[in-house]
């Protein structure tokens, strides 16, 4: 019901062809009244769209916001076979359930699923992801790689330095990894990946990345929990970033390093990854389900696996955790 007024001042709009239109044109053509229309057209600039409002003349839509459905993204791609299946809805509750979905109706390797807001974007351990409709990028990639189980955190790095080099490349901004699975800008979260996967005992079936990045959300837009410690490429650039044009970089520069992963293993992948990890060589604390661990942070193993260095200098292997920096 609402979307239906929605789509018809839009339409509107369309028509009008850049002209102002007034309020009480509007509520005629939406055949409501001038308050909800004063209402929608909140709800639309809170959802990307520019619009111009003066008094006595009414509104007009200076600029609708940029979708990421498959033909803006499949135009200048770059890919063999990543991003060339793209599964696109505007709305869902998360890209990940959908994706492991489709991996397990055979979707083929390569096949992304992207949306344009989440309204139950999940992070690790059931926590939750904020995903905004039309300010972030919301992806999940399907891949099948042929290997065990226990190779699949390789997979997070892998997508964590693929983000990296996409971000410099679009933007300039030279972000850092923080370990396992966090995008940093100056301290603040700016991208988070969340791995899935569908195995059995010894092999992987599918592969699922997540990847969540906040790309043009203002300071306000952020839930106060999450205010101090977010951030996104808009606020760090100081202008929009188009967010086809950062997905396209992130699928060739992850379609890259996977080709790489499969043909030489992860050496050359680790030593990519160590040049951008903020935490090695610093004192750190890992959050994990068994206790905290404080120590230096010495680097990752060649399975993913990062190393610290206690206070009386034994080392511990922490396969999954938070980090926290202690210096
Ligand atoms: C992550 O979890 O960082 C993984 C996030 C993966 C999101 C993608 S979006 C596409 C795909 N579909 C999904 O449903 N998920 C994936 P974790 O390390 O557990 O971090 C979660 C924590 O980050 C939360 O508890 C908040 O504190 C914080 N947080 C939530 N939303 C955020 C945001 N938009 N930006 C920065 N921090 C956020």
């Amino acid at each position: 019901m609402q979307s239906d007024l929605r789509k018809k001042l839009i339409d509107a709009f369309t028509l009008s062809g850049g002209d102002f239109l007034s309020g009480q044109r509007l509520a005629e053509i939406a055949g409501c009244s001038r308050t909800a229309v004063w209402k929608h057209m909140e709800d639309l600039r809170k959802d990307g769209f520019i619009i111009e409002a003066v008094r006595k003349k009414g509104y007009r839509i200076l600029e609708v916001p940029e979708k990421v459905s498959g033909d803006e993204i499949s135009l200048g791609l770059k890919t063999d076979f990543l991003g060339r299946q793209i599964h696109y809805e505007e709305s869902v509750e998360s890209t990940q359930k959908i994706a492991h979905r489709l991996a397990a109706d055979g979707a083929p390797e390569g096949t992304i699923i992207v949306a344009d807001e989440q309204t139950m974007g999940r992070g690790r351990l059931g926590r939750r992801w904020h995903s905004p409709k039309f300010s972030g990028i919301w992806l999940s990639v399907i891949l099948r790689p042929d290997l065990p189980p226990p190779k699949a955190p390789q997979l997070t790095l892998i997508a964590a330095v693929a983000v990296v080099q996409a971000i410099e490349d679009v933007t300039g901004l030279v972000p850092q990894i923080k370990w396992p699975n966090d995008i940093l800008i100056g301290q603040k979260k700016v991208t988070g990946i969340l791995t899935e996967l569908q195995a059995e005992s010894d092999r992987i079936n599918a592969i699922i990345i997540g990847i969540g990045m906040n790309v043009n959300q203002k300071a306000a837009d952020f839930p106060e929990e999450i205010i101090e410690t977010a951030t996104s490429l808009a606020i760090e650039a100081g202008h929009d970033v188009s967010r086809a044009a950062l997905i396209q970089s992130m699928l060739y520069r992850l379609e890259k390093l996977y080709k790489t992963y499969l043909d030489k293993g992860f050496y050359p992948i680790k030593l990519l990854w160590e040049s951008y990890a903020i935490s090695i060589g610093k004192k750190i604390t890992a959050r994990t389900l068994s206790g905290d661990f404080s120590g230096t942070a010495l680097g990752i193993t060649e399975d993913g696996v990062l190393m610290i260095e206690e206070s009386d200098g034994s080392l511990r292997y922490v396969y999954s955790a938070d980090i926290q920096l202690d210096e």
